[in-house]
């Protein structure tokens, strides 16, 4: 029969924490429509700050999928770092069209926090498959929780449909798949203690996911 993937295996193994990463209260908030607005602006703002600092991530997994002997994903990686060109000029746009000041936002602890892990990943020595298997779980956490609050029934606020079809629109979600592919693949092929490796990233950021939303939301 047909084999499930390395990581459908692990969405199911880590199920509960998966959820929780994807079905935040703050996630649900926007989806029934009671979402507290300066939760949500505090979200854009630090969100503007993780991007940033996301763009240095995703160029480290360009270098490591071209040195890799099979770059044949080169194309999809480079789409989604050329990506975030268009991403920071939304965000800018976003972020003035809600009156956010940037100049007077500084990264909140669990974004530093982030900012760190990421960082770590730009180390020669982390393998392209430990780094494009992160690089998948990052963008699939937010394609499954924004996709949820478009899905049918959704009450979101019409001001965050922009900000919901980001994340949530079929194209995101089919480059999230490609990109499950290439992490399959190279997980495959890998040898096992980069594979657990992986694991371990996989389940950090179902973490920092967590972590960050609550930071958005709390008012602490
Ligand atoms: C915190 N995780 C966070 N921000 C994002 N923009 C993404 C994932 C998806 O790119």
């Amino acid at each position: 029969g047909v084999e499930a993937g390395t990581t459908a295996a692990w969405m199911e193994r880590h199920r509960q924490m998966y959820e929780r990463a994807t079905r935040h209260p703050f996630i649900v908030s926007i989806r029934d429509g009671t979402v507290d607005l300066s939760a949500f602006k505090r979200w854009l703002s630090q969100d503007y700050l993780f991007v940033r600092e996301f763009v240095a991530f995703t160029a480290s997994v360009l270098l490591k999928c071209c040195k890799h002997e099979d770059n044949s994903d080169m194309e999809i990686i480079l789409g989604g770092v050329a990506s975030l060109s268009d991403e920071l000029s939304w965000f800018k746009n976003e972020v003035d069209r809600w009156g956010v000041d940037l100049a007077s936002v500084s990264p909140l602890n669990s974004n530093l926090e982030y900012h760190r892990f990421l960082r770590s990943f730009t180390e020669p020595e982390i393998s392209y498959a430990v780094a494009v298997t992160t690089f998948w779980i990052i963008e699939t956490v937010y394609q499954d929780s924004f996709g949820f609050c478009i899905e049918e029934g959704n009450k979101t606020p019409p001001e965050l449909m922009g900000t919901c079809q980001r994340w949530g629109s079929a194209g995101f979600k089919q480059y999230c798949q490609s990109l499950q592919r290439i992490a399959d693949r190279c997980l495959a092929n890998a040898p096992a203690d980069a594979v657990k490796s992986a694991e371990e990233a996989f389940i950090q950021v179902l973490e920092l996911e967590i972590g960050f939303w609550e930071m958005s939301s709390s008012q602490s």
